[in-house]
């Protein structure tokens, strides 16, 4: 809703965006489409009660190879006590307070990139330099034009040593942390767009020529609200790499939507999907640097750009999609429930996911 009497965020908005469509401090953005009636559209592909984990271990991908700026999860116990209270040290004994109690305890502290493995990317995980008060000088703008430095604050780099956790003041997007999309729930129609059944899992950008004929080929309609899920086969190779990943047989694996292809672009905005979902790194293929003289300002991932900041898309990314494509090829079907909320932790730009599809 828009407050009364306020002023707006942004004199302007991006080229493509479509800010202040579901009120100028709406912080869902297309996840509003996913609705009472989008849940009754998922509840009624429910013909089997049987279920799919699309959540790949979230130790993968392994080590810091695939992507250097997201650490592996670091599993430690909050408290054991030695093996004179009788747990032989693995454990916490509550006999170290009373010999005559019995039980013995475990408990985690999990230090974990959110985005390390099967994840949403929240509205506040990517923004862009953009002149949004038409002062004439760029500011760091999100979606709907919160400001970079007040609604959205980067987190304070990694603790150090761990014993200062007490004092870790948390991640601090105030506005588009991921905790809305946890608040609104995530459950609806999941629509499969099986790429790797005509592409295989060989490196292509994905544009809306090669897009459409996918879709027709495999008679799959995409309505508004749909939660659309891009099967590309990354994410199944990873899996069978056990935590060693090969990177440079990774980067020639699998498909990826072309970022570049505004046709593309605008087929994103157009059908009014909610959200897009992909088992590869990213959704968009990242490509390498172009050869030819490039405009000088523009994004590297001009997907995340369109999606995340522009119009108010989700990105769901490593998602484990191949056991689930694989049976909807089988059966002829390309829709299921999906039920896929991310943690509820305030403020973050990411989360953890562990989706689950009903067919
Ligand atoms: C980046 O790597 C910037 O983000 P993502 O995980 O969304 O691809």
């Amino acid at each position: 809703m828009n407050t009364p009497g306020r002023q707006r965020r942004w004199k302007q908005s991006p080229p493509g965006s479509h800010w202040g469509e579901f009120g100028d401090d709406d912080q869902l953005g297309r996840m509003n489409l996913v609705d009472k009636a989008k849940l009754m559209q998922g509840l009624a592909e429910v013909h089997e009660g049987r279920t799919f984990c699309l959540s790949l271990p979230l130790d993968h991908p392994g080590g810091a190879a695939l992507n250097p700026r997201r650490l592996p999860a670091q599993r430690f116990a909050t408290l054991r006590d030695g093996a004179s209270a009788g747990a032989q040290g693995f454990c916490w004994s509550y006999s170290s307070e009373d010999e005559t109690l019995t039980d013995v305890v475990c408990d985690d502290v999990l230090l974990m990139n959110t985005q390390y493995s099967t994840q949403w990317d929240s509205l506040a995980h990517m923004g862009s330099r953009f002149d949004a008060d038409g002062d004439g000088v760029a500011e760091v703008v999100f979606y709907n034009g919160y400001r970079g430095g007040s609604d959205v604050r980067a987190a304070p780099q990694n603790p150090e040593p761990i014993a200062d956790w007490a004092r870790f003041p948390g991640p601090s997007a105030d506005r588009l942390g991921i905790e809305n999309l946890a608040e609104h729930g995530v459950q609806g129609r999941g629509v499969m767009v099986d790429l790797e059944r005509h592409i295989g899992r060989c490196r292509e950008a994905v544009g809306y020529e090669r897009l459409m004929r996918v879709l027709d080929a495999d008679r799959v309609e995409i309505e508004p609200g749909d939660m659309v899920c891009l099967h590309t086969g990354f994410a199944d190779t990873l899996l069978a790499m056990k935590r060693q990943p090969d990177v440079k047989l990774l980067h020639q694996t699998g498909s990826g939507l072309d970022g570049r292809d505004g046709r593309l672009l605008n087929w994103i905005v157009d059908t009014r999907l909610s959200c897009l979902i992909a088992d590869n790194p990213a959704v968009e293929l990242v490509l390498p640097r172009l050869t030819t003289p490039a405009p000088l300002r523009r994004p590297k991932l001009p997907l995340h750009e369109h999606c995340l900041f522009k119009n108010g898309i989700h990105l769901g990314e490593l998602w484990l999609l191949t056991p689930l494509a694989l049976w909807l090829r089988e059966h002829q079907r390309s829709r299921f429930l999906l039920t896929a909320p991310p943690l509820r932790l305030p403020g973050a730009a990411g989360s953890p996911a562990t989706p689950i599809a009903t067919v």
